[in-house]
C-alpha cells in the first residue's frame, strides 16, 4: 500500500474575538490569535489543525514557523509518526519548542486529521478506541468576588460539572474571597483555581496553604511551571493536588517533572506536547505513572485523544475557534463527547474565517 505523500500547507492567521477578554495574573489575551492549518495530501485529502500563541504580535513568526517546517516535509509521505521522528530529528541541532514546538505539533495533529479521514473514521477510532463522554469544565479568566458569581451561574446554567477561576490577585484574601464566592454559586460542583505561574515559592506556600482547605479540586501552576524543585516542595506541603503541564514543551520536561515530583496531576498541551503522536508518548509516562492527565485548550482533538488515554480526567473546556467551524462539539447533560465524524470533526466556516482574517 503506497501512502499519499503531503503536497502543501496551507496557513490561515485569524484573531479570533473572546466573548470576554481571558485575564490572567500573568497578562491578558484579549482575542485569541490562531493560526489555522490545511495540509494538503496528494490524494486530495486535506488535514485540519490550528495552532494558537497569546500575543497577536508573535502571530506572524508562528505562522512562518509552520510554513519554515513545511518545506522540509513537502512531498513525504504523510504518515504521522514519521513525519513527527523526522522533524525532531531535522530539528535537533536548533531545538523543537514552544513556537516551532507549537508548529510541529499542529502539523502533527493536521497529519493524524488526515490519515483518519482518508480512513473515514474518527481519529478515537484510529487510535483504537471508543467514544468517552469526558467530564469537561468551564475555563474562565480571572474575576473578583462580586463578579465571580456571574460566571459560576453559567457554568451551573450550562451543567458543566467543574470551573475553573484564574486567581493571583494582589492579596491572598481577594483570592480566598473569589473562591468562596465562587463555590457559594456552584455548590459541589468542582472548583479549580490557576495562578498562572504568578507566585514566588514563598508565596505559594502562604496562599496554597491558605486554600487548603477550600475543598479545591486542584491548584494549578502557583509557580513557575519549570521550577520543579518548587513545584516538589508545595506538592509535599499542601494536601489539595498541584496541577502543571500546560507548558511541557516535550515529553522529557514532563518525565523531569514527575521523576521530581512537581505534580499530583497533568494537564497536557497538544500543541506543546508536539500533536497527537506526542499526547500518545505522555499518556503512556501518565499510565505508568499513575498520573490523572487532563487537556489544555483544543477541545476538538482533546476529546479525541482523552478517550484513549488511560488516565484521562478533566477536559479543560475553553473555547478558541468554535465560533469559526460548521458543526458544535456540544455538551450533553454537561459532559463532551468526541464527535461521530472523519478526522477530529473540524470544517472551517470560510466566511466566519475570512472576517477574522488577519494579513500582515
Ligand atoms: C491558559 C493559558 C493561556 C491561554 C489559555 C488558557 C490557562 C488555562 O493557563 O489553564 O486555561
Ligand atoms: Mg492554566
Amino acid at each position: 500500500m503506497s501512502l499519499a505523500k503531503i503536497q502543501e500547507i496551507r496557513t490561515t492567521p485569524v484573531l479570533v474575538p473572546l466573548r470576554r477578554p481571558i485575564r490572567t495574573a500573568s497578562g491578558t489575551i484579549p482575542a485569541f490569535p490562531v493560526v489555522l492549518i490545511d495540509l494538503v495530501r496528494d490524494d486530495g485529502v486535506v488535514g485540519r489543525a490550528y495552532t494558537q500563541v497569546y500575543f497577536e504580535e508573535l502571530l506572524p513568526a508562528l505562522e512562518a514557523s509552520i510554513q519554515s517546517l513545511a518545506v522540509f516535509i513537502k512531498g513525504m509521505p504523510a504518515a504521522p509518526r514519521d513525519v513527527h521522528d523526522f522533524l525532531l530529528r531535522r530539528m535537533r541541532l536548533w531545538g523543537a519548542k514552544n513556537t516551532f514546538g507549537a508548529a510541529v505539533g499542529g502539523i502533527d495533529m493536521a497529519l493524524w486529521d488526515a490519515h483518519a479521514r482518508a480512513r473515514q473514521e474518527p481519529l478515537y477510532a484510529t487510535l483504537g478506541a471508543q467514544p468517552r463522554a469526558l467530564k469537561p469544565y468551564y475555563s474562565v479568566g480571572l474575576y473578583d468576588a462580586h463578579s465571580v458569581a456571574e460566571v459560576a451561574a453559567e457554568a451551573v446554567a450550562d451543567n458543566y460539572p467543574g470551573l475553573k477561576i484564574k486567581v493571583g490577585f494582589p492579596t491572598l484574601a481577594e483570592d480566598i474571597a473569589a473562591v468562596r464566592a465562587a463555590r457559594k454559586a456552584l455548590g459541589a460542583r468542582a472548583l479549580m483555581v490557576d495562578y498562572n505561574q504568578s507566585l514566588t515559592v514563598a508565596e505559594a506556600m502562604i496562599r496554597c496553604k491558605a486554600l487548603d482547605d477550600e475543598g479545591l479540586e486542584w491548584i494549578e501552576e502557583p509557580i513557575a511551571a519549570d521550577d520543579y524543585d518548587g513545584n516538589a516542595r508545595l506538592a509535599d506541603a499542601i494536601t489539595t493536588p498541584i496541577q502543571i503541564g500546560e507548558n511541557f514543551n516535550c515529553l522529557e520536561d514532563m518525565r523531569a517533572a514527575l521523576r521530581a515530583g512537581a505534580a499530583d496531576y497533568v494537564m497536557i498541551d497538544l500543541q506543546f506536547i508536539r500533536g497527537i503522536t506526542g499526547w500518545l508518548d505522555a499518556a503512556a509516562l501518565t499510565r505508568v505513572a499513575g498520573t490523572p492527565m487532563s487537556s489544555h485548550t483544543f477541545i476538538e482533538a482533546s476529546s479525541h485523544v482523552l478517550c484513549a488515554t488511560p488516565t484521562a480526567h478533566w477536559l479543560e473546556h475553553l473555547d478558541v475557534v468554535g465560533q469559526l467551524l460548521v458543526e458544535p462539539y456540544p455538551l450533553v447533560d454537561g459532559m463532551l463527547a468526541p464527535p461521530d465524524r472523519p478526522g477530529l470533526g473540524m470544517e472551517w466556516h470560510e466566511e466566519k474565517v475570512a472576517a477574522c482574517r488577519v494579513s500582515f
